[in-house]
Order: structure tokens, then C-alpha cells, then sequence
């Protein structure tokens, strides 16, 4: 039998994770930040030992991600912003930087960062995506960070 190494969805009692929430658009994040707190919650974590730091747009995700990466403090990071084509030119800049440098932040400090970004080209696109037909993104990056910090502890530390 081969040796299978997955993350679960449950909180371990020492895992710490880091949610980034861009205040732009806040109308969608704070939605998002709501289901992704909810979510540890219902996989067992104390919301006490969720650290949540607001910055003002997507742009600002990566080097806030990359600062708390670097502490060493965090098993996972999760990122949440909203970016919205019909409300922007600058839409592809503010996507591009987020994620390379959500990426950036992940592969340089071996912490999970996870990509909660909802981009879609109307504010109609970015509701149902936040809530209202078709799940939560911010739930979803939660699950993602518990899966992953697990997964990486898993393999730091496998079953014997
Ligand atoms: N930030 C977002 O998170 N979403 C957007 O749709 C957006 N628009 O439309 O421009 C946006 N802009 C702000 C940007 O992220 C920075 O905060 C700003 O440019 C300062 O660096």
C-alpha cells in the first residue's frame, strides 16, 4: 500500500493561521472574511488565535502576506480580496501583482499562501461568488490553509 500524505480539515490546537483582507470593495470582503472565520470555527479553531490584518487594496496582499510569512509565526496565510474589470483599468495590474506575488510569498518562505482572490468582470459575477449562488471564496481559501498547513506538517513530520 502506498503511503498517502493528506491535509484533513481539522484545526490543530497549535496551528496558527494569518487572514489578509483588502478593504477594497470591503461591501464583498468583509463577506468573505465572515465565511473564511466561520469556517475555522467549524473545523475546530479558536477564533482567539486567527490574526486578521486589513490593508487597503489587493495590490497591497502580497508584501503583507510575504512580512507575516517571514515571521515564522504562521502555518498558513490566507489572502481575500475582490477585483472587479468593469470597475477598473487598472484590473489586469492589481491581478497580475496579486497573484505572482501571493505566489512569491508561498514558494520564497515555504508557507502556504493561499489565493482568495475573486476576479470577475461585474459586481454581479463577484456577489455570487461571495455568497450568494455559488459558495463563498472566502470559505473556500479557509479550507484550503487548514488543508494545507496540515498537509505540510504531515510532511515534515509523517506517520510512522
Ligand atoms: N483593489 C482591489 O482590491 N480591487 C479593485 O477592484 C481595485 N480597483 O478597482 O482598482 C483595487 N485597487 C486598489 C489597489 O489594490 C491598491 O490598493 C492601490 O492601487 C494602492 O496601491
Amino acid at each position: 500500500m502506498p503511503q498517502r500524505l493528506e491535509g484533513q480539515w481539522i484545526v490543530r490546537p497549535e496551528a496558527a493561521i494569518a487572514v489578509v483582507v483588502s478593504r477594497f470593495n470591503s461591501f464583498l470582503t468583509e463577506h468573505m472574511l465572515a465565511a473564511a472565520t466561520d469556517a475555522f470555527q467549524r473545523m475546530g479553531g479558536d477564533v482567539e488565535k486567527l490574526t486578521i490584518v486589513h490593508v487597503p487594496g489587493s495590490f497591497e496582499l502580497p508584501v503583507t502576506a510575504l512580512k507575516l510569512a517571514e515571521t515564522g509565526r504562521y502555518h498558513a496565510i490566507v489572502c481575500l480580496g475582490v477585483v472587479i474589470r468593469g470597475e477598473t483599468t487598472h484590473y489586469d495590474h492589481v491581478c497580475e501583482h496579486a497573484a505572482r506575488g501571493i505566489r512569491e510569498a508561498a514558494t520564497r518562505t515555504g508557507v502556504p499562501c493561499i489565493f482568495g482572490l475573486v476576479t470577475t468582470d461585474t459586481v454581479e459575477q463577484a456577489l455570487n461568488r461571495c455568497g450568494v449562488k455559488m459558495g463563498n471564496q472566502g470559505e473556500k481559501a479557509m479550507l484550503a490553509a487548514i488543508e494545507m498547513a496540515n498537509l505540510l506538517q504531515r510532511i515534515e513530520n509523517p506517520p510512522q
